[in-house]
């Protein structure tokens, strides 16, 4: 019994030193404590011995259960020290590495440029409201003495959506002031920034969708000089004070007198490029005296109320803040242009 209990031990001993992952140890564990190993077939085979023989033998085959549970308790332990161990040298984190840098979002110029006007306007006691792209005839033309058939129609190419009644895609920002005045009585002093839409070929300075920024002042004793004074006023904050500001005379069937407000050209300083059409001014706005038509369609009586109105295009004013020579760059969706703001 002894020399099978010595054969054994150096057997199982061998055998455990030679397990080097926890598979092969899992499967010594089976082979030599497991309840079909010899260690179990040894204790169980005790009984068939005499009593004074099976308490000697009882007691190695017991000493050396002990020691083999021993050794492998201490085998498993550094084993799973050795796989900790190689886990954590592959995955290891060099804290010294530089991070990466989140991305940080940041706003379209159109989005910054708008927010400067509405500031500049506020400032100027100006509520800004917004209205709906989707527009009726009626307010895009008709309120604005713009009637089915009239050749100012001609001004502004317009996206028509099918439908029983006609609706379009707005051309402009102008049927806000139908609609304001609809629900406001004077005084009002209003401004609209807002998506609009035209269906025309695109160049230099012309998208098919651009903004633009509609301004409405309505209340007793407004004049022309108000309009301009008010003009003057945003040109010189948006602009700064050595920008030049041009007043001419322009026609829109919705205002009486009617005007068209220029700065001069930013790329030429005013000689002349392809940018402002050899001109050496871009027009930025269209302007005037609220057509007495349109305030007695909404309810405002003429002869007591007065105002004017205005309508800027906005990426033609942040193509002159910036310096930028071309509206297509806007919405090409070129990170490299739009990471420059
Ligand atoms: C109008 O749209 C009038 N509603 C403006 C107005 C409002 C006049 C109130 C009187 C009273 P116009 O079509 O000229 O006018 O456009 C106004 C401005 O929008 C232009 O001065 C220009 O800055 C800009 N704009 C016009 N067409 C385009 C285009 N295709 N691409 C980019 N900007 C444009």
């Amino acid at each position: 019994m002894q020399q099978q209990m010595d054969d054994l031990r150096a057997k199982a001993l061998a055998s455990l030193d030679a397990a080097s992952t926890p598979a092969a140890l899992e499967e010594w564990r089976v082979a030599y404590l497991g309840r079909k190993g010899p260690m179990s077939q040894a204790l169980r085979g005790l009984s068939a011995l005499a009593p004074e023989e099976r308490r000697a033998a009882g007691a190695q085959a017991n000493e050396l259960k002990t020691l083999l549970e021993e050794r492998f308790a201490a085998k498993s332990a550094s084993l799973q020290d050795a796989v900790a161990a190689t886990i954590a040298q592959r995955e290891a984190i060099d804290v010294t590495l530089p991070g990466w840098r989140p991305l940080a979002g940041h706003l379209h110029p159109t989005t910054r440029v708008i927010r400067e006007i509405t500031r500049a306007f506020a400032d100027m006691g100006f509520q800004t409201v917004e209205g709906p792209e989707v527009e009726w005839d009626y307010y895009n033309f008709e309120a604005l003495n713009i009637p089915p058939g009239h050749p100012a129609r001609d001004m502004w190419d317009t996206l028509w959506l099918e439908g029983q009644r006609p609706m379009l895609l707005r051309t402009h920002t102008s049927p806000m002031q139908i609609r304001h005045m609809e629900t406001h009585k004077p005084p009002v002093r209003v401004i609209v920034p807002g998506k609009v839409y035209r269906h025309e070929a695109t160049d230099a300075t012309h998208e098919w969708h651009f903004h633009q920024v509609e301004g409405l002042a309505i209340d007793e004793g407004i004049s022309f000089a108000d309009l301009k004074g008010t003009l003057y006023e945003f040109a010189r904050r948006i602009f700064g004070v050595e920008r030049k500001v041009r007043f001419r005379c322009d026609y829109f069937p919705f205002v009486e007198p009617g005007a068209e407000m220029a700065i001069d050209c930013f790329v030429c300083e005013g000689k002349g490029c392809r940018v402002c059409g050899h001109s050496g001014w871009i027009e930025i706005m269209g302007a005037g005296m609220v057509h007495p038509d349109v305030l007695r369609r909404v309810n405002v009586d003429p002869a007591r109320y007065t105002g004017y109105a205005f309508g800027m295009g906005v990426e033609r004013i942040a193509m002159l803040k910036y310096g930028i020579d071309d509206i297509r760059l806007f919405y090409a969706n070129d990170l490299r242009f739009l990471r420059q703001f």
